[in-house]
C-alpha cells in the first residue's frame, strides 16, 4: 500500500505556503499529491538519495521518499572514491543498503557513476603506467557493474566526459587510455551488465556546442556496435534563466539518435553566480551578498522558480514520448549540493520540497502541467 504524507488541507490547495503556519493545528489533512502517480503515464520521478536517506534515518524524510519518487540515484555513494577505495580492495555497503532499499520500496535505482574524472580514489589517480590504469578501468567496471548485474535499472556509464566546446575534457581517462575510453566503458558495462539500461550523463549537454560533442560520442560508442540507451541531461539550471529552446532541441536531435532521454539531476538555482554549469572544480569567493535568502525566498523569486518549473514540465509533457526520467538533485532545499557550492555556507533554495519539507509553490505549479495537458492548454 502507498504510505500517504499529510499535510494541512489549506496549505494543499494554497499556493502561498508561507502563510499556512497557523492553519496547521485546526484544519483536517489530506495528502499532497504525488509526483510519482501524477506522471506514472509519463515518465518516471527520480531522487538523488545521500547516505542518511538511504539508511532511513528520518522517517519524514523517508515517508515524503516513498511518496513522491518512483527512481533514485546515489549522490556519492556508489562513486570510485566510496566503492572502491583501494586497488584491491571494494565498499558495497551503503551501495547494498541502496539496492535494498530499492528492492523494498519498488524504487528503481540508477547507478552513478561507473567513469567520472571527479571523485576518484587517490591510487587510481596516482597510477601513471597505462596498462595498470587499463586494468583499474577494466576491474572497476566490471566488479561495479557486475555486482548488480540483475539487480540495478540502469547506470550512468559515462559521466561528464566533455568540454564545453564539445571537444573531449583532458581528463585521466582521456590521457591514459584515449578516446575510445567512453566507447570501452559502454563495452564492457553492457557485457557486466547486460540487462541494465546504460546512459550517458553530463552538464549543459543541451548547449549547442556541448550537445554536437555529445551526438558525435553517442555516435562512435553505436558505430562500434555498443550498446547505449539514453543519454542524461543533468539539468542544473539557473532561475530565469533555463535553456528551454535548447533543451527542446536536445530532446528532439537525442532522441533522433535511438535513445531514450532523460533528465538526471534537476535543480533550479536562485542564488547569484557568475558561471554556469556544474563543474566542481569552480569556486566562488565568500560574500555576505552572495547569499540573500538565509531567511526564506522573497514572493518574486518564489513565483519565478515555480514558473520556470511550470515551463520546463510543460516541456516535458510535451515530449513524454521521448523522455523516461525526471530525476531532482535531491529530495529537500536542505539536501541540495547548491548549499554549499560553488560558494560554502549558503541558503539555496532549488527544489520542490523546503527545508522543512513542506511542497513549495513551485511543486503545485508542477503538479498543475499535468491537469492543464488534461484539460488540452
Ligand atoms: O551532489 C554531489 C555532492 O554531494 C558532491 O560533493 C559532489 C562532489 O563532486 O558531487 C555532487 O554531485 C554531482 C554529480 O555526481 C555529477 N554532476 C554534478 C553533481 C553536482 O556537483
Amino acid at each position: 500500500m502507498i504510505k500517504r504524507f499529510f499535510i494541512p488541507v489549506l496549505c494543499a490547495t494554497s499556493l502561498l505556503l508561507s502563510s499556512c503556519a497557523s492553519s496547521q493545528k485546526n484544519s483536517a489533512t489530506q495528502p499532497i499529491p504525488s509526483l510519482k502517480e501524477i506522471f506514472k503515464n509519463d515518465f518516471a520521478i527520480g531522487t538523488a538519495l545521500n547516505t542518511a536517506q538511504i539508511e532511513e534515518k528520518d522517517a519524514k524524510v523517508d515517508a515524503l521518499i516513498k511518496q513522491q519518487f518512483n527512481m533514485a540515484t546515489p549522490e556519492n555513494i556508489m562513486k570510485a572514491e566510496i566503492i572502491h577505495p583501494q586497488w584491491d580492495k571494494y565498499d558495497f555497503t551503503v551501495a547494498d543498503k541502496m539496492i535494498e532499499y530499492g528492492e523494498k520500496n519498488n524504487i528503481k535505482i540508477n547507478g552513478h557513476t561507473l567513469v567520472w574524472h571527479s571523485q576518484l580514489p587517490a591510487f587510481a589517480r596516482n597510477i601513471k603506467n597505462v596498462d595498470s590504469f587499463k586494468t583499474f578501468f577494466s576491474n572497476h567496471i566490471n566488479t561495479v557493474a557486475g555486482r548488480y548485474s540483475g539487480k540495478i535499472f540502469s547506470w550512468d556509464v559515462v559521466n561528464e566526459a566533455l568540454n564545453e566546446d564539445g571537444t573531449m575534457r583532458k581528463s585521466i581517462f582521456l590521457d591514459r587510455l584515449g578516446d575510445n575510453f567512453v566507447t570501452e566503458a559502454f563495452r564492457l558495462a553492457a557485457a557486466a551488465s547486460p540487462n541494465t539500461e546504460l546512459y550517458y550523463n553530463d552538464y549543459n549537454n543541451e548547449q549547442p556546442a556541448k550537445r554536437a560533442g555529445c551526438i558525435a560520442l553517442v555516435k562512435k560508442v553505436q558505430a562500434a556496435g555498443v550498446r547505449i540507451d539514453g543519454v542524461g541531461i543533468q539539468g542544473h539550471w539557473h532561475a530565469g534563466k533555463v535553456p528551454f529552446k535548447d533543451i527542446e532541441a536536445s530532446i528532439l536531435e537525442y532522441s533522433a539518435l535511438g535513445l531514450k532521454v532523460m533528465f538526471t539531476e534537476v535543480d533550479i538555482e536562485v542564488l547569484p553566480r557568475n558561471f554556469s554549469g556544474a563543474d566542481v572544480s569552480q569556486r566562488m569567493k565568500e560574500d555576505p551578498s552572495l547569499n540573500p535568502y538565509v531567511n526564506g525566498l522573497p514572493d518574486s523569486v518564489q513565483q519565478q522558480l515555480a514558473n520556470d518549473y511550470a515551463a520546463l514540465f510543460n516541456l516535458f509533457l510535451k515530449h513524454k514520448d521521448k523522455i523516461t526520467r525526471v530525476t531532482f538533485w535531491g529530495v529537500d532545499d536542505g539536501q541540495s549540493w547548491l548549499n554549499g557550492w560553488p560558494v560554502r555556507g549558503r541558503t539555496n533554495h532549488p527544489l520542490l520540497f523546503d527545508r522543512a519539507l513542506q511542497p513549495k509553490p513551485a511543486f503545485y505549479k508542477v503538479i498543475e502541467t499535468k491537469k492543464n495537458e488534461k484539460k488540452g492548454f
